[in-house]
């Protein structure tokens, strides 16, 4: 019982040093959002797992949308910002990771919506359901294009 105690406080001990490996790797994702949120805050731990860093802001999710000219049709439930680019919804990791590689001029990536299977959306509650949804590349004058294709 003691042993196994020590082991888990020694890994915990680590988890601060892990971060920083990662903050090394990957840039900080920045993220707006409402302090109820429990599918956000499942996006949130999808990005730690694949090494990004994050910061959490609790409120001003709406307004941080309309200050970085997102549309609402494109709206879900939280907005951050990474490398200068805006994130709206539940984008997977791999995405962003792309988005960062390519660097296209544009406002960002968007998940409209909060399709099930999603990063975030895609807990042992939804019971291994996937709906199909897509990734858009929202361009600076309001148009959107497909970036990836979940089915
Ligand atoms: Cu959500």
């Amino acid at each position: 019982m003691i042993t196994q105690r020590r082991r888990l406080l020694g890994t915990l001990a680590l988890l601060p040093f892990v971060s920083l490996v990662h903050a090394a790797n990957a840039p900080l994702v920045e993220v707006w959002k409402s302090p109820t949120c429990g599918c956000c805050k499942d996006w949130i731990a999808h990005l730690q797992a694949n090494g990004f860093p994050t910061k959490v802001n609790e409120t001003g999710n709406t307004a941080m949308r309309s200050r970085l000219g997102l549309d609402v049709k494109y709206g879900s439930c939280h907005t951050a910002l990474v490398g200068g680019y805006a994130l709206e919804g539940h984008v997977p990791a791999r995405e962003i990771q792309r988005l960062l590689k390519e660097r296209p001029t544009a406002i960002g990536l968007a998940v409209p919506g909060m399709p099930v299977g999603s990063p975030g959306m895609d807990g042992p509650d939804y019971g291994g359901q996937k709906d199909p949804y897509d990734v858009l590349l929202l361009r600076k004058d309001g148009t959107a294009v497909t970036y990836q294709t979940y089915r």
